[in-house]
């Protein structure tokens, strides 16, 4: 009999032997150099890596397909502009082993289910499309024309477009995202939930509604010359390891760090800049000035207790605040110093769990300073209160006037390397009216009104039986949503799951009643259509829109471009129903950017400014200093404290990337930065927090999480003494996601709240 679905979705429970080290407190450097060199050649020849090492992020090369850093404009490093981690998320794509037809015919699902994400991973590359027919136990070849046939089919017979789930990974391209938007518009229906929803979600709708536009508003320039970065919830030794560099160029320009996050993180203390040899010797930078180790959660309390600081400064000086800046350009301003007046500073200070001391030489820095900006990452975004924490931080910058000029503003630091780009182009459940009115005047049918399901509501309607086909494009969607088994059960309700992926996954094992894995080239690869070359686009976190080009061979000559498989299906679904020609598409990607330049603003001239190699800007009203909200002007807005409170034995557990992981992609056991080598099964904590529960070092823990009334457990954990606050602890993505549960999400944003799971702990 086949296993369930809770039980494939899981992760391997079993322990790997687990090594500590005492936690670094200095990042990159030769040790970082060395491990990516030797990663890189564990799966690649000597040549594929160097000759990728050349082109990554270089100008007419390709984009790494890791993080979503902006690239330098000037001078790029002559070693590649890439990082350690960048090379690994190269290897993991580049690889040369591959799986196919043999491969599985030799494994069947419940087998593959039971290896670690880590092992999933190792297998190679997909290589040619597979097809999962009801009841069976293996996948088994399918040819193209067949798979397309199938999905359309399945997608013809559905009660209503409604029932069909369309989800986006932020890799695509800005050509395959935009005509795979098309298409799912031209077939009936706005569901299009997409990975931003469990990532930034909460900035978009944080800085659409207090400066009128959901994207970060500084350029790289602006980080050099800022007089003060506040660091928010991120960690970049791992997650964006080149912004390293550019902080380390502020600070040579005299700016300011602030780190704000519950762990000591590595490269936030010391960098040593691996182009930069005289750096090694050296032993680097100090990157923060001021660490403030907030509480899990805590920084809405913490930023609180700095505005009623700037507040008092204010009143005993009048030359804190930028009035000029208040008076023209902001709106609420009263009522938000009114609420903020009814807040008590010690209360904050206690509720923000950093000292007193550390918050006045916050409140110094920010008094002296007015080009600041506000750099976050998921540490922000992932809690119920997700949106309050954003606006909260904004009120900083809107006080300071720390906005709209050279070297201010907010700095969302983005994963997916183009998740900002498929946005752009119209991947979005909820696109904006004047979006769907461009698409209609430009092709001549009506997109449907209707919101569709962001995840959240997507996972449900699964799980109700309301959606019944899931495609994703992209992605590793049972391991990257919340509550891994009611994720599962809502998969395995459908009749059909269908993903486009390079690499296999658990996604591919934890299926609807049929299953279809379709493999296409990555990022790194050439993709040659009629005997041409094609470029594709992608934007940064920046919103810099630059083109790649892959140079590698393909590593199976079966493999579709994500353009020719979104043409394909919607040409095959849609037949006549629809007047778009979408097979003329596939032999020439800039007739898709045409299109893009009719509907999406700032794509002007689109073909031509690609050939820029540093790219182009788009249009950014807050960086002008143009906020397009209701009232024209920026709004400083009114955030209360998060609501939970913790009972007796209950932690607050946030979840965290390892320093060996891409999101779902597992590179290795090992959190260098950290000192834990060869576990991912583990559970930061408190030393005092662990005494407190009669629990040593690599002690084995249940841990729970209780919401609504519904008990989630995540079993074998080893427990290791870390400096993290009391009464908070740390685990990996994905290993916890079966704690976070599927109804405690962001307000207004959806984003699930899977940095603040309130939890317990037991030893077994
Ligand atoms: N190598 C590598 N690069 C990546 C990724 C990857 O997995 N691997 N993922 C990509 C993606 S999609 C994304 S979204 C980004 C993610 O980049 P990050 O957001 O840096 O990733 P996380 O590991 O989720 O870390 C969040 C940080 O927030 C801190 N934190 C946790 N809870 C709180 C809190 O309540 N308050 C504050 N202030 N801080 C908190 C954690 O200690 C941690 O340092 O990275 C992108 N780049
Ligand atoms: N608990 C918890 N959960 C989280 C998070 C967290 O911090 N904590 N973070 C959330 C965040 S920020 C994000 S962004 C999501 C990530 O969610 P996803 O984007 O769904 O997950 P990934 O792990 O990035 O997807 C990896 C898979 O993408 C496929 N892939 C790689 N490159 C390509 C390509 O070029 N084309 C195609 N078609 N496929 C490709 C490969 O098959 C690979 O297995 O997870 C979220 N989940
Ligand atoms: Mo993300």
């Amino acid at each position: 009999m086949s296993s369930s679905s809770s039980e494939k979705a899981l992760t391997s429970e079993k322990f790997t032997d687990l090594k500590l080290k005492k936690p670094a407190t200095n990042s990159v450097g030769l040790p970082a150099v060395a491990s990516a060199i030797q990663h890189a050649l564990k799966y690649m020849d000597a040549k594929t890596a160097f000759e990728i090492s050349k082109k990554i992020n270089q100008k007419g090369g390709f984009d790494c397909p890791g993080c979503a850093w902006p690239d330098p404009d000037d001078e790029r490093s002559s070693l590649g502009e890439y990082c350690e981690n960048g090379l690994k998320a190269m290897a993991e794509e580049a690889q040369n082993k591959t799986i196919d037809e043999a491969f599985f015919s030799k494994n069947s699902i419940d087998d593959l289910a039971k290896l670690s994400d880590f092992e999933i991973g190792k297998s190679g590359r997909l290589a040619q499309p597979m097809y999962l027919a009801k009841d069976a136990t293996h996948y088994k070849p399918i040819k193209w024309s067949d798979a397309y046939k199938k999905v359309a089919e399945h997608l013809n017979t559905l009660n209503s477009p409604d029932e069909a789930i369309f989800y986006t990974s932020g890799r695509t391209s800005n050509e395959a995202a935009f005509l795979y938007q098309l298409f799912v518009r031209a077939y009936g229906t706005s569901n299009l939930p997409d990975c931003s929803n469990m990532c930034h979600e909460a900035s978009g709708k944080a800085l659409t509604e207090t400066l009128g536009i959901g994207k970060g508003s500084v350029k790289l320039d602006d980080i050099y010359k800022a007089e003060l970065i506040l660091v928010v919830g991120q960690n970049p030794a791992t997650n964006h390891p080149r912004m390293l560099t550019a902080l380390e160029k502020c600070k040579k320009n005299g700016g300011k760090i602030v780190a704000i996050n519950p762990l000591p993180e590595a490269g936030l203390i010391k960098f040593v800049n691996p182009q930069s040899p005289q750096k090694i010797i050296t032993g680097g930078t100090k990157i923060a000035d001021v660490f403030a180790q907030v509480m899990i959660n805590g920084d809405v309390a913490l930023v609180k207790a700095i505005l009623l600081k700037l507040v008092e400064a204010e009143e005993n000086s009048s030359t804190v605040f930028d009035h000029e800046f208040i008076q023209k350009n902001t709106s609420f301003y009263s009522d938000f110093i009114s609420d903020l007046n009814t807040y008590d500073f010690d209360e904050c200070v206690k509720l923000s769990g950093v000292s007193e001391a550390i918050i006045l030489e916050i409140v110094d820095l920010i008094i002296n300073r007015d080009k600041i900006i506000i750099c976050w990452a998921m540490g922000l975004t992932q809690h119920k209160n997700a949106v309050d924490n954003i606006r909260e931080f904004v009120n900083i910058l809107l006080l300071k006037g720390s906005i709209g000029k050279e070297g201010a503003g907010t700095c969302p630091v983005r994963g997916h390397s183009n998740v900002q780009g498929d946005r752009t182009v119209g991947i979005w459940e909820a696109a904006p009216q004047a979006f769907l009115d461009k698409i209609e005047a430009k092709f001549n049918f009506k997109p449907p009104v209707k919101h569709g399901y962001p995840v959240v509501d997507a996972i449900k309607a699964m799980h109700e039986k309301k959606a019944k086909v899931f495609f994703g494009l992209g992605g590793n969607f049972i391991s990257a949503a919340p509550d891994t088994v009611f994720t599962a059960q809502a998969l395995e309700h459908c009749n059909l799951t269908v993903h486009v992926s390079t690499k296999l996954n658990r996604s591919h094992l934890v299926t609807g009643k049929e299953a279809l894995i379709l493999p296409c080239l990555a990022r790194s690869e050439k993709d040659i259509q009629n005997g041409k070359e094609q470029l594709q686009s992608v934007e940064n976190s920046m919103g810099i829109v630059s083109s790649t080009k892959g140079i590698l061979k393909p590593c199976s000559t079966e493999l579709q471009s994500e353009v020719a498989i979104v043409c394909n299906i919607a040409h095959e679904t849609l037949k006549k129903k629809s007047t778009i020609d979408w097979l003329r598409y596939i032999d020439n990607y800039a007739l898709i950017r045409d299109d893009i330049e009719e509907v999406v603003a700032g794509f002007e001239d689109y073909n031509n400014k690609l050939q820029r190699p540093e790219g182009f800007y788009l249009p950014n009203g807050a960086r002008q200093g143009h906020f397009k909200t209701e009232t024209g002007k920026a709004h400083f807005s009114i955030n209360k404290l998060p609501d939970w409170k913790l009972k007796s034995g209950e932690f607050i557990m946030t979840t965290i990337r390892s320093h060996d992981q891409f999101n779902t992609t597992i590179y290795g056991l090992n959190d260098r930065y950290r000192g834990v080598f060869n576990e991912r099964r583990i559970i930061f904590m408190n030393p005092e927090d662990m005494e407190h529960k009669g629990l040593k070092s690599k002690d084995i823990v249940s841990i729970k999480s209780k919401f609504n009334d519904v008990i989630r457990t995540a079993h074998n954990f080893k427990v290791i003494p870390y400096k993290i606050p009391k009464n908070c602890c740390a685990t990996y993505f994905p290993e916890a996601n079966v704690l976070v549960p599927i109804d405690s999400y962001a307000h207004t944003a959806k984003t699930p709240s899977s940095k603040s799971v309130i939890v317990t702990i037991e030893k077994i």
